[in-house]
């Protein structure tokens, strides 16, 4: 074995027992750089004569590229390995559950509100949302409700302030201006939910001057009074999860419908205490009708092509029915250890497939 053989087994040697990149380097240094013994080697070739050095200079150049070719080998090595350990830290198990965190407690409302939003998207509607701030156009006039109409006050609307041009912004009373934006703006057919605040003044044990509501809207060449029923009949045994809920519809009367009916389901009222199903007694939870040709026309639909039926209910009351909530006023408290007794999980999202509320 010559001095080189020696040499090679020392410095690749000390190249794969390199444990990380730092000690590799150390080593490719101690072998290629400047003041490397390859390096010191290289340096000598000057005192010897041509043929000798000639043969020493090319065994040296191959113990330069075996030394480095180790080098980069063992680099790959050890940057699988780093690899492979910084996976392995970092492994997470996507199939595990989300630790319950504290995100709080979905608020009763919000429950209601979403569990009412998947009940109608399955049946085919979308969500559409407006402005809380209107104009009496939106609110009031395309809805067949002209100035002076009674119908005004039964609102007890909150008005704005006067504008410049004399007239006065309001809080919208019902989400039904929402309706009216989108007939003014998408082509028949329509099919929509609309939930969201409304505002009237109005504040005692059975009112609160912010109230939600949803209201749905459904506009083809087609649709009847009998799609109004089966919709809403529908709705009503998804929501309180009751399949044979008895329901009845008695003639009503709103500016916006024609004919107007409310909707009342099957209730019992027996010892003070309310219960839904088939008892005999009888509790209003909508209203409901088919909509007014005029406000068809005020909107740019053709009345004589287009028909359908629109409905409207407050969420506050079925959501306090639903939950066992006794008082309207707590809702809007902001109490904590309300929404913590009363709330939902937030990951427990309501779903016709998995259930509306766990
Ligand atoms: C358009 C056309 C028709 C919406 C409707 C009702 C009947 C209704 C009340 C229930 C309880 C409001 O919260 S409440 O006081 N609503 O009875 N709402 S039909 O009809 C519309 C809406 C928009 C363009």
């Amino acid at each position: 074995m010559d001095d080189l053989d020696a040499l090679r087994e020392d410095l690749i040697g000390a190249v794969t027992r390199a444990q990380d990149l730092a000690a590799l380097d150390a080593a490719r240094v101690a072998a290629l750089g400047k003041k490397g013994r390859v390096t010191g080697l290289m340096k000598n070739l000057g005192g010897l004569d041509p043929e000798a050095r000639k043969d020493r200079g090319a065994a040296l150049n191959r113990l330069k590229d075996e030394v480095a070719a180790a080098v980069e080998d063992r680099k790959q090595v050890l940057a699988r390995a780093a690899m492979a350990e910084k996976l392995e830290s970092e492994r997470i198990d996507v199939t595990l559950p989300v630790r319950p965190g504290p995100l709080g407690h979905i608020h009763p409302i919000s429950q209601t509100l979403d569990e009412i939003i998947a009940i109608f998207a399955d049946m085919g509607f979308t969500v559409a949302e407006g402005p809380d701030i209107e104009d009496d156009f939106h609110n009031f006039t395309a809805l067949n409700i002209p100035p002076e109409h009674p119908a005004r006050q039964m609102h007890d609307t909150f008005y704005l302030p006067d504008r410049p041009d004399g007239t006065n912004m309001v809080l919208r009373t019902h989400t039904s201006p929402v309706q009216v934006r989108t007939m003014m703006s998408v082509p028949p057919p329509i099919r929509i939910i609309a939930p969201g605040r409304t505002y009237r003044s109005d504040y005692d044990m059975t009112h609160t001057p912010m109230f939600h509501q949803v209201e749905g809207l459904v506009i083809d060449e087609t649709t009847h009074m009998g799609h109004l029923k089966g919709c809403l009949i529908e709705f009503a045994r998804a929501f309180f999860d009751i399949d044979d809920l008895p329901s009845r519809f008695r003639p009503s009367f709103f500016p916006f419908t024609e004919p107007s009916a409310e909707m009342d389901i099957g209730c019992s009222r027996a010892g003070g205490a309310l219960k839904l199903g088939n008892y005999g007694d009888w509790l209003e939870i909508l209203g409901c009708g088919m909509v007014h040709p005029r406000v068809l026309e005020i909107c740019g639909i053709d009345s004589s092509r287009y028909q359908g039926f629109a409905f409207g209910m407050g969420i506050e009351r079925p959501a306090m029915l639903k939950y066992g909530i006794p008082d309207l006023r707590t809702f809007f408290d902001g109490d904590l250890r309300w929404l913590r007794h009363y709330g939902f999980l937030p990951l427990d999202m309501p779903s016709l497939a998995l259930g509306l509320s766990r």
